[in-house]
């Protein structure tokens, strides 16, 4: 029997909250609030249109409900995951289809059907005794052509705090948008808590529903998993990017000021833990955003809009002396959440990499924690979680670009790819156009990878665009829309790539944290035509005496010629292995664009001739 969607809203809502809904004409809406207040049976339903009081209260709900502690600072809080839901869990998180797409490599999809039936079994009265949250955000500046509208159900108050530090509220949206539109949908059920932590661990399900945009999240609390507007979303807007010929990207967003204080806008997409963070929030420059970014084409030329306010950001290795600008707000007090680091009997925080005295005790992710402290496989406990992270707004950071609400984006002028690769990309490199860059760079990403999400640390991951965690659609239609994407435009963005974790013949770090602010310069200049470069082989490389004065100018360090040698030198036998390794995924990836061999091809070829010529290491001297 069809559900009476009026009858279950006027019964298990307050007349007051009943009277919110109505507001929204969109009758989708209506019918998808009741479909799982129905079904998850909470024992009370909270409808929110953003105002003060309304968050305020749903901030204290998530102290009252042991969500969330309060620390030392005002404003600053602490929720916990279970010690076994800290990253994102790639293997649970599956993409619901009817049809089995090949997407190229294995994107975990599963038979929508069955899914559906398991996740709505796993549902029923799954929220007896809780609060259900009925919450409306837009993705992107609202009232604009980037907005995406979104509905969130969550039995969690901190998932709601979360994402009212990271999302635009959007109730004044559904209400002016009436009748129109389709929006995405997230269904959120902490499930069964022990200690005020998910206890089902083994029955985390995060599913994701391509053909009616809807999420569901089941027995997870770590924000990679529970906050649906990040990158569950992401899946939905890539598949909606596709079909409407924009870029749905895993970029921050940032102005680098060149002379005259002029702010050149640039995006980059880097794998999680690879810097991406700490390289928007760059000391001397500003930020808009660093972590999902939509790029439309307006009348030929990219503008590009930050989908998030606030940041999700990890917060290991934050410290006084490289990341100054967020190390005051994390001391000041504030509207910040700290998840899964240290806390001190005296409501003190602490990280790894935090440069301060380490407590003598504290509590962690593990429960009581003192240095030397093992797990029962005997490994040493770090004093806080490596994924462990802090939430806060934008605009709490006084390096927030002004441009972050512009309804109409800002215009890029550079796209950077990074990842963790200890062997073979130099520091920074410019591709010589859009195709080489998208084929070389984006699309021949690999990294290294890390704690972001659940599994083993340090194997070497092919990543295209650092989005293959959140594709929805094939691999190669994908990197092909990127090339579309650029076809179209007057004036591409130069598309660079740096790696920021090279490491010399000793396994030493050839670069200092702080020098990506002496690359992004370059990247400044470089787009501007008013800095000249070296060709090699892969690229456009910087010339050492520009570097030299760039050193100066911006750290204040002598750069010697030693250090350029060791950073730029061409790597010909490990670019020759890497070009291997991904000529070989593509050739396996059904539906590549043939171009994508081609232009590998020529690049392997160019660097053979150089090997064979010039020798296994090339001196950036010797072009
Ligand atoms: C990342 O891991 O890339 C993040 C955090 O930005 S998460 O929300 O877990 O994706
Ligand atoms: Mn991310």
């Amino acid at each position: 029997m069809a559900l009476d969607e009026m009858k279950v809203l006027r019964e298990k809502l307050t007349k007051e909250d009943f009277s919110k809904l109505k507001k929204i004409e969109n009758h989708k809406v209506h019918g998808f609030i009741a479909k799982y207040i129905d079904y998850c049976a909470p024992d009370k339903v909270f409808v929110c249109s953003d105002t003060k009081e309304e968050l305020e209260f749903i901030k204290k709900e998530a102290l009252a409900a042991g969500e969330e502690k309060k620390l030392k600072l005002a404003g600053q809080t602490i929720p916990f995951d279970s010690a076994a839901d800290q990253g994102r869990d790639k293997a649970n998180t599956k993409i619901l289809v009817s049809k089995m797409v090949d997407f190229g490599l294995d994107l975990n999809a599963c038979d929508r059907v069955d899914a559906l039936e398991e996740i709505h079994t796993m549902l029923k009265g799954m929220m007896k005794g809780r609060t259900l949250y009925v919450r409306f955000f837009s993705l992107g500046p609202k009232n604009s052509e980037f907005t995406v509208p979104c509905v969130q159900l969550t039995d969690s108050s901190y998932v709601c705090h979360s994402e009212d530090l990271l999302y635009r509220q959007g109730y004044d949206e559904f209400v002016r948008r009436g009748r129109s539109g389709d929006f995405m949908k997230f269904v959120h059920a902490q499930g069964e808590l022990e200690n005020a932590v998910c206890k089902n661990i083994p029955l985390r399900r995060i599913y994701i529903d391509l053909e009616d945009e809807t999420v569901f999240t089941l027995n997870s609390q770590y924000g990679g998993n529970t906050i649906g507007l990040k990158k569950l979303a992401l899946r939905f807007a890539i598949q909606r990017s596709d079909q409407e010929g924009w870029l749905a990207e895993h970029m921050f967003l940032m102005a680098v000021h060149g002379p005259k204080n002029r702010s050149t806008y640039f995006a980059g997409a880097f794998p999680s833990l690879c810097g991406k963070t700490s390289t928007s929030m760059i000391k001397g420059e500003t930020i808009i955003g660093d972590d999902i970014a939509y790029l439309r084409n307006f009348e030929g030329a990219v503008r590009a809009a930050n989908v998030e306010k606030g940041i999700f950001g990890i917060i290991q290795g934050v410290n006084s002396v490289d990341d100054p600008i967020l190390w005051k707000v994390l001391h000041s007090p504030g509207d910040i959440i700290f998840s899964n680091i240290l806390v001190t009997p005296e409501g003190d925080t602490f990280w790894i990499g935090k440069d301060a005295p380490a407590p003598a005790k504290g509590v962690n992710f593990a429960g009581e924690w003192s240095p030397g402290k093992k797990d029962k496989k005997d490994k040493e406990i770090p004093s806080s979680h490596p994924n462990a992270r802090v939430t806060l707004e934008l605009n709490s950071l006084e390096n927030l670009d002004p441009e972050l609400d512009n309804p109409e984006g800002v215009p890029l002028a550079g796209i950077i790819y990074g990842g963790r690769d200890s062997d073979t990309w130099p520091p920074v490199e410019e591709s010589f156009d859009w195709v080489h860059g998208v084929i070389t760079k984006g699309a021949s990403l690999e990294s290294e990878t890390t704690a972001a999400t659940l599994g083993q640390e340090g194997v070497r991951e092919f990543n295209p665009m650092a989005n293959i965690d959140f594709l929805s659609i094939p691999i190669g239609q994908y990197i092909n829309n990127h090339l579309e994407f650029g076809a179209k435009l007057s004036k591409p963005p130069k598309i660079f790539s740096v790696n920021y974790f090279l490491r010399g013949k000793d396994g030493k770090w050839l670069n200092h944290k702080t020098d990506k602010a002496v690359w992004l310069k370059w990247m400044e200049l470089r787009v501007h035509n008013e800095i000249d470069a070296i060709k090699t082989p892969t690229g456009l490389i910087p010339k050492y005496d520009d570097l030299k004065r760039l050193f100066k100018d911006v750290l204040g360090r002598d750069y010697t010629k030693d250090d350029y040698i060791n950073q730029f030198s061409l790597r010909t036998r490990w670019y020759i292995g890497k070009m291997r390794r991904i000529e070989e995924i593509y050739r396996m990836i059904k539906g590549s664009p043939a171009i994508i061999s081609e232009v590998l091809e020529e690049q392997t070829e160019r660097l053979k001739k150089a090997q064979k010529e010039l020798g296994e290491v090339i001196s950036p001297e010797k072009w």
